[in-house]
C-alpha cells in the first residue's frame, strides 16, 4: 500500500469529511508496514475496500414537539463492515452529527469491535437532533419517528445498534419499543437495554470500567499503580461516570470533570456523593457542570476552559472527538503527565498524539481503551441469544478478561524498543483480523 496515493484518492472522493479522513489516515499510516508484509492484502485491495463503508442510509425524521410544531431532523446509519459479525455500533444524537463524524465513528468501530475478540462488525448511526432541554415526550416522539425508518435495516443477525452521546437507557427504551412493535419480534436488537427487557448488568458501567482496567495494565507496563494518582477526566456523561467511579474505587483521586460550559477542578477529589451528583447534572438535561462548584465547597468552576491545564498524573478524555489538541498535550507533558488513556472516540488530535509519542508518554487510543462498552454489548447479545441473564460479577469478570486480551494485542504489535505504542498495536491487531477475514471470504 502507498498511503500517500491512497489518501489522495480518498480525499478526492470524499472532500469535506475531515473527521473521516483523520481516522482513516491514522489507521493506514500505522498499519502500512505490517500490511506490506502480506501480499494477499494488496492483491485483494483490502485497504481500498476497508476504508469505504458497505452502505449508508440517510433519512428524514419528522416529529411534533410539545408546542404542536413539526420538526425535521436528519437520521443516518452507516453500516461499515460485517466481515467478522453483524454490524454493531452506537447511535449518536447531537447537533454536530454529520456524515463525516458517523463515518469516522463507524470506521473506528470496525477495528474496536475486532479487538474485543467477539464476532461483531462495525457500524454507527445517529441524528442531528439535540436532546438538550427536550421533554420526555419530545424525546420519545423523536425516537419513535427515527425508528420508523431505521427498523427495516436492522436485526439481531444483521445490525445491532446501541447508545452513544445523547442516547442512554431512556432513548434506547423508546427506540427498542418501536422496533419491537414494528418487527413483531423480541430478539434483543439494540444493546444497552433496560434490565426489565433484556439488558445486561454492568453494561452502563462497562465503557468506564473497562477503560480503567486497561489503564491499570498500562500503568503496570511502566511498573506503576493507580492508587494515589491524580486523574483529570473530561465530560460528565455515562462514560465519565463509569471511569470516575472505578478509578475512585481503586484509590485514584479524580480532580476534574467538564461540560460544554467549562470544567470543575475539585482538589479534594470525587467521592460517591459527588459522582451521584454528576448523574443528577446529566439527568437535568441542561448540559452544564457549573452548579457543581456551588454545591461542593473547595471546588472551582473554570468557564469556557478544558481540564488539561490542571497538573495531574493521568489524563482521561471522556467527552468527544478532538477534545484534546496539540497545545493541550504540550501543557500536559510540561506538567509531567504520566499516562494518557483516551476514552472518547478519537479524543486526541493527531498533533496531540504526536506530542505524547514524541515525549514517550504512554498513550492508549480510544478504540482499545473504550472497547469495554461494545464488548459488554457483545455479552448482552450472547445473553439475549441464550435467553439467560448473567450476574454482575460474571459480566464484570468477562469484561476484565476482554480488556486484558486487548491490552495483550496492543503489546503484540505495539512495542517500539522500551516504549509501547498502544495506538499502533491496537490499529494493527484490530485491522489484521478484519483483513484476514475479508481475504478468506473472497472479493465482495
Ligand atoms: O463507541 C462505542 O463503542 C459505543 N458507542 C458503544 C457501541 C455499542 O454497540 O455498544
Amino acid at each position: 500500500m502507498n498511503v500517500e496515493k491512497l489518501m489522495a484518492d480518498i480525499e478526492a472522493r470524499h472532500p469535506g469529511e475531515p473527521e473521516y479522513l483523520q481516522a482513516v489516515k491514522e489507521v493506514l499510516v500505522t498499519v502500512q508496514d505490517e500490511y506490506n508484509k502480506h501480499p494477499e492484502f494488496e492483491k485483494n485491495k483490502i485497504a481500498e475496500r476497508i476504508v469505504e463503508p458497505d452502505r449508508i442510509f440517510t433519512f428524514k425524521v419528522v416529529w411534533v414537539d410539545d408546542k404542536g410544531e413539526t420538526n425535521v431532523n436528519l437520521g443516518y446509519r452507516v453500516q461499515y463492515n460485517n466481515a467478522i459479525g453483524p454490524y454493531k455500533g452506537g447511535i449518536r444524537f447531537h447537533p454536530s452529527v454529520n456524515l463525516s463524524i458517523l463515518k469516522f465513528l463507524g470506521f473506528e468501530q470496525t477495528f474496536k469491535n475486532s479487538l474485543t475478540t467477539l464476532p461483531m462488525g462495525g457500524a454507527k448511526g445517529g441524528s442531528d437532533f439535540n436532546p438538550k432541554g427536550k421533554s420526555d415526550g419530545e424525546v420519545m416522539r423523536f425516537c419513535q419517528a427515527f425508528m420508523l425508518e431505521l427498523w427495516r435495516h436492522i436485526g439481531p443477525e444483521t445490525d445491532v445498534p446501541a447508545g452513544d452521546i445523547g442516547t442512554g437507557a431512556r432513548e434506547i427504551g423508546y427506540m427498542y419499543g418501536m422496533y419491537r412493535k414494528l418487527a413483531q419480534e423480541n430478539t434483543g436488537v439494540f444493546t444497552g437495554k433496560g434490565m426489565t427487557y433484556g439488558g445486561s448488568l454492568i453494561r452502563p458501567e462497562a465503557t468506564g470500567f473497562g477503560a480503567v482496567y486497561f489503564l491499570v495494565r498500562m500503568l503496570e507496563d511502566m511498573g506503576a499503580v493507580l492508587k494515589g494518582k491524580t486523574v483529570a477526566i473530561s465530560g460528565f456523561g455515562n462514560v465519565a461516570w463509569g471511569a470516575a467511579s472505578k478509578a475512585t474505587e481503586l484509590g485514584a483521586k479524580v480532580v476534574t470533570i467538564s461540560g460544554p460550559d467549562g470544567y470543575i477542578y475539585d482538589p479534594a477529589g470525587l467521592n460517591a456523593e459527588k459522582i451521584a451528583y454528576m448523574l443528577e447534572l446529566r439527568a437535568s438535561n441542561n448540559d452544564v457542570v457549573a452548579p457543581y462548584a456551588k454545591k461542593f465547597a473547595g471546588s472551582e468552576f473554570h468557564a469556557g476552559k478544558k481540564p488539561w491545564e490542571v497538573k495531574v498524573d493521568i489524563a482521561m478524555p471522556c467527552a468527544t472527538q478532538n477534545e484534546l489538541n496539540g497545545d493541550d498535550a504540550k501543557t500536559l507533558v510540561a506538567n509531567k503527565v504520566q499516562v494518557v488513556a483516551e476514552v472518547s472516540n478519537m479524543g486526541c488530535t493527531p498533533e496531540a498524539i504526536d506530542t505524547f509519542i514524541h515525549a514517550k508518554v504512554p498513550y492508549g487510543p480510544g478504540k482499545a481503551v473504550n472497547a469495554g462498552g461494545v464488548a459488554t454489548s457483545g455479552l448482552e447479545m450472547s445473553q439475549n441469544s441464550q435467553k439467560l441473564n448473567w450476574t454482575a460479577p460474571e459480566v464484570d469478570a468477562k469484561l476484565h478478561q476482554i480488556m486484558d486480551s486487548i491490552h495483550g494485542a496492543c503489546l503484540e504489535y505495539g512495542k517500539e524498543g522500551s516504549y509501547i505504542n498502544y495506538m499502533k498495536g491496537a490499529n494493527i491487531a484490530g485491522f489484521m483480523k478484519v483483513a484476514r477475514s475479508m481475504v478468506e471470504q473472497g472479493t465482495l
